[in-house]
């Protein structure tokens, strides 16, 4: 709790374009959670780097995260919207949960397997740790909620366990966190291979819808996407091409698939993927706008990114420094 409130704890990488999947399984969500909880939400610069960054487009890309979270409606000044560097409580409380969590713990990570797997040049010791970093972003705000995609479950588990095993140890020192999946969403798939999900680092463009495209190249995408053979808009598990766009449809316009498939029942593949395309080319067109107007309003953001800095600070080292006493470092002499 912090004042009357729950927190909420969430955070995206500034790698790669974000795709629709990022807004409808994770952002959207976040903007509906925002009014109940105390919300922190970081750009987690630190765990870009476990692959390979261009400084530069690193920069451009974490402030274009950035901004695109205030755009999609989270509001800077109700919530605390940060750069995960801007507050080194972050990287010393990972280094304490790094002695507390178990190698055998992160071999198990599918994302390590994963990453690994694809970047085989560059294993680095970031990249199995990255769990630990992420344990850390949670606890040290004393967080109760967590939205994620589906694919992250498994390192808030990780958290979770690391959490009662510091506890266990010294105490009643951090909040249990509880993950929070959305009912629709969760799990949006590629538009040219619907059993794997939709990913920003995916090198076929046309699997993905980025936040950015622009009307004409997402109807074209939908037009384009993998559909199966069945001729009929129905939800079932013999259609994922199919039941995905009904998924994404669904998400955008709050139509259940019940009365999706009676707005196409007899009509064809091509009239619903037009609607699909439609129905997020509607959702993002705002999202563009404002995102047009923040661009050109440099100072208010750079306020915004100074003043909730020095919040998430205030808050992560009141954690660190309870944390720091309970494993025995000495006191800091004032
Ligand atoms: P990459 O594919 O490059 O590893 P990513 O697209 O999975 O990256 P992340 O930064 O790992 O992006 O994820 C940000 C958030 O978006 C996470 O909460 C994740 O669960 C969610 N997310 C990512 N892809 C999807 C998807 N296809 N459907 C639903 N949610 C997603
Ligand atoms: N690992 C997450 C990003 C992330 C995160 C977090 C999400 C880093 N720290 C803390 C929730 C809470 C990802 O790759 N999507």
């Amino acid at each position: 709790m912090l004042g009357d409130k729950k927190v909420l704890f969430s955070g995206m990488q500034a790698t790669g374009n974000l795709t629709l999947g990022n807004y409808l399984g994770a952002l959207k969500n976040w903007v509906s959670l925002s009014d109940e909880y105390e919300c922190f939400y970081s750009v987690v610069d630190l765990h870009s780097i476990t692959v390979r960054q261009d400084p530069a487009e690193l920069r451009r890309r974490a402030r274009a995260l950035y901004i695109l979270y205030v755009a999609a409606g989270l509001d800077p000044e109700k919530n605390c919207i940060y750069y995960q560097s801007h507050v080194s409580a972050h990287s010393e409380l990972a280094w304490i949960l790094n002695c507390f969590t178990y190698n055998g713990e992160l071999s198990r990570m599918t994302q390590f397997k994963d990453k690994s797997a694809k970047h085989a040049d560059n294993v680095n010791a970031g990249l199995f740790t990255y769990p630990v970093l992420m344990a850390a972003d949670i606890l040290l705000y004393q967080t109760d909620l967590v939205p994620v995609g589906k694919d992250q479950m498994q390192h808030l588990e990780l958290t979770r366990d690391i959490a009662q095993r510091f506890n266990g140890i010294y105490g009643d020192v951090f909040t249990i966190p509880e993950g929070y999946i959305a009912k629709t969403g969760a799990k949006i798939m590629s538009l040219q291979d619907p059993s794997k999900k939709m990913s920003k680092s995916d090198e076929n463009p046309n699997a993905s819808i980025y936040l950015m495209d622009d009307a004409d190249t997402i109807i074209r995408k939908f037009k384009r996407a993998v559909t199966d053979s069945e001729a009929c808009v129905r939800y079932n598990e013999n259609q994922p091409g199919i039941s995905n766009l009904m998924e994404i449809y669904s998400t955008c316009t709050g139509k259940s698939f019940a009365e999706i498939e009676k707005e196409f029942d007899g009509k064809g593949y091509g009239d619903f993927k037009m609607a699909v395309g439609e129905s997020v080319v509607d959702v993002l067109r705002p999202i563009h706008e404002r995102i047009a107007d923040l661009e050109k309003n440099k100072d208010y953001i750079d306020s915004m990114i100074k003043a909730n800095a020095e919040k998430a600070n205030y808050v992560a080292t009141k954690t660190l420094r309870k944390v720091q006493k309970k494993v025995g470092f000495p006191e800091r002499i004032r």
